[in-house]
């Protein structure tokens, strides 16, 4: 809660890791905050905007992607300020062309990196382990055990890089971001954003080939120092054990499931806890691993820190030996399981029994699959998209990352590829090269504003022919309402300059632009005809509010939302309930209802229905 988070110095709170992360940026003093939303990592920039809005002490934004939000935060740092951006994993791919340069720079004033990774994918496209990112761009990562470690971890890293002149990251992920924690607070110093006179620095901060070369020699230079520094560091220690036939590499979070399982199995081995991920303290490594018989590293997602201890001993265990699984987040059990293989004992508990009951049980549960709010306007675009595409035979129907990815779903299946964020654009591009159908592809606005641009800039240029359907919702849905340049609040709270997509969308040459309300799903039957025939890129924008945004709105107006009913005029053909799936509606002695409970009043199924028994509650 944003109450805890304010809290005064020395207090214990209960906080959530991200806000936690965005407490330890207060205490660090942070000038710059930049973000685009993804989860795991998004409580970090809402909790900062919030924050923002109150103390006015920092700028912060919500960037139209993690490449500008990082540079955001870069401009701030090269001006000996402090500046912090925070981005799920897939987002430091979108940033990593910044991050890669920068590191050559190095940081003035304090710069982090927060990459919120997520093991098991509970919302991602993927599982990429973002150290490799660290190594290959030579950026420090550090990874944090506890939700305390990560708001001191997390404070102390604008320390660490101002005084070795580097970026760094803190690797986050699902588990730790989204835990609550007791957290003792430090002090969030007094300060005011105060302006700098600039002072130019060309030989490093501008990388010429020239400049480069002197610049990657002087970084190992700063790595080696921080090397050093790591291997004293207190956030990498060892709990000492008599036991030496096995020693423990914990990283971060994983440190927590070797310690239960050790403590379950009564064993007496060391522990050797790594908060520092790059560059990893070798010296502190080599000594601990001279001490014990076998090691054996935990960490999730990839054995990164397993393939470099193997460089020192090949008595190395870990997912490459096979003992720890190479897929997934990690849990007690798993770790536990582990070391008991590789040591030949038992382990405390039968986890496989408990596994096979769990799965046994969940079988009971019934299926809950993420669904479309009631009363989403993607709802009424897939319904006519899906009317059109059965009309006309067949279609080709890319689209891309946001609540209306689910539109995959039956009846609408209106979802043939989804990739990554403005993956829709470029890929329909190609596929109007070589597939005879038509393309109708869809992209959210937030989606469109972040990556769909220079795609549907080439798209124009090079005449390609599709019909792009841009879900404007007037919001970033599916990360929790965050705004975007279309939507005219700032992050800071403040009035923002209205970017209209249809103005954006004329201005790259499209000739075929229309702006339809979805709810209004004869228009957007006939708007959506007519782009087909268009010969290059059409753009239909389908804009109506969020439905709960809409609901929260009304509301506080004090609007009063009348649901629709079945009246008795239904002849039960089922057409509300087979071709548009409200969750409103369901099913009650073989005739569908509308729950008046979770209607919001669009609409859309009195329209579809063909008797016009839906009508709206007096
Ligand atoms: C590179 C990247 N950054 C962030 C995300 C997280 N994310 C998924 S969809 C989405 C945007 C959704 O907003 P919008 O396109 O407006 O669609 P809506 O959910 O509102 O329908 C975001 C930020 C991601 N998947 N990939």
């Amino acid at each position: 809660m944003l109450k805890d988070v304010l809290e005064e110095e020395g207090k214990t709170v209960f906080l959530l890791g991200n806000e936690a992360i965005a407490r330890g940026a207060l205490e660090a003093g942070i000038d710059v905050f930049a973000c685009y939303p993804g989860t795991p990592s998004s409580e970090i920039g809402d909790t900062l905007s919030e924050v923002c809005k109150i103390l006015r002490t920092f700028y912060m934004e919500y960037s139209t992607n993690e490449k500008v939000a990082f540079e955001v935060a870069l401009g701030a740092s090269l001006a000996g300020k402090r500046g912090m951006c925070a981005m799920k994993h897939v987002g430091v791919n979108v940033a990593s062309d910044a991050m890669f340069s920068f590191a050559y720079i190095g940081a003035r004033g304090g710069f982090v990196l927060v990459s919120a990774d997520d093991p098991s994918m509970h919302s991602s496209q993927n599982e990429q382990d973002n150290r490799w990112y660290g190594m290959s761009a030579k950026i420090p990562v550090v990874e944090a055990c506890s939700v305390q470690e990560l708001k001191d971890i997390t404070s102390e890293l604008f320390d660490i890089s101002e005084r070795f002149g580097l970026p760094m990251m803190l690797r986050t992920y699902t588990r730790l971001s989204h835990a609550r924690g007791v957290v003792r607070l430090g002090r969030i110093p007094e300060k005011k954003l105060e302006k700098v006179e600039w002072r130019r620095n060309p030989k490093t901060d501008v990388v010429l080939p020239a400049h480069a070369r002197m610049l990657k020699k002087e970084l190992w230079k700063k790595l080696e120092k921080l090397e050093d520094f790591f291997c004293k560091w207190d956030h990498n220690w060892i709990d000492e054990g008599e036991d030496r036939r096995l020693g423990i590499v914990a990283c971060g979070l994983s440190y927590a499931y070797a310690k239960d399982a050790v403590q379950r199995l009564k064993l007496d081995v060391p522990i050797l806890k790594l908060s520092s991920m790059f560059p990893l303290p070798m010296k502190l490594i080599e000594d601990f691993v001279s001490q014990v018989d076998k090691v054996l590293v935990v960490e999730e997602v990839d054995p990164f820190v397993e393939l470099q201890v193997k460089t020192i001993t090949k008595e190395v265990y870990g997912k490459l030996s096979r003992h720890l699984p190479m897929d997934y987040e990690f849990n007690v059990a798993i770790v536990e399981k582990g070391i008991a293989k590789l040591l030949g004992i038992d382990t405390s508990t039968d986890y496989d029994e408990i596994e096979k009951r769990s799965a046994e049980l969940s079988k009971l549960a019934p299926p809950r699959p993420p669904v479309l709010c009631p009363g989403c306007p993607h709802f009424a675009t897939f319904y006519v998209i899906r009317k059109v595409v059965n009309e006309i035979g067949n279609a080709c129907l890319p689209s891309d990352i946001g609540c209306y990815t689910l539109g995959i779903n039956k009846p609408f299946e209106a979802v043939d590829i989804c990739i990554c964020m403005g993956a829709s654009v470029g890929v329909s591009n190609g596929l109007s090269r070589v597939v005879k159908e038509p393309i109708i592809a869809t992209i959210g606005d937030s989606t469109f504003l972040h990556a769909g641009i220079p795609a549907l800039i080439n798209a124009v240029y090079n005449r390609a022919k599709f019909v792009l359907v841009v879900l404007d919702n007037q919001t970033t849905g599916m990360t929790g309402h965050q705004p975007h340049p279309g939507v005219g609040v700032t992050g800071c709270g403040d009035e923002g300059e209205i970017v209209r997509i249809e103005d954006v969308v004329r201005g790259v040459g499209v000739k075929f632009v229309e702006v339809v309300n979805p709810y209004n799903i004869s228009k957007l039957e006939e708007v959506l005809k007519k782009a087909l025939a268009h010969d290059g890129v059409a753009v239909v924008i389908a804009r109506q509010k969020c439905a709960i945004l809409r609901l929260r709105e009304a509301k506080r107006s004090g609007k009063k939302i009348k649901p629709f009913k079945i009246t008795e005029a239904c002849n039960g053909c089922m057409k509300c309930v087979t071709e548009f799936v409200c969750p409103a509606i369901f099913i009650k002695n073989g005739k569908p209802r509308i729950d008046p409970a979770l209607c919001t009043s669009c609409g859309v199924c009195a329209k579809i229905c063909p008797e016009k028994a839906i009508k709206v509650l007096s």
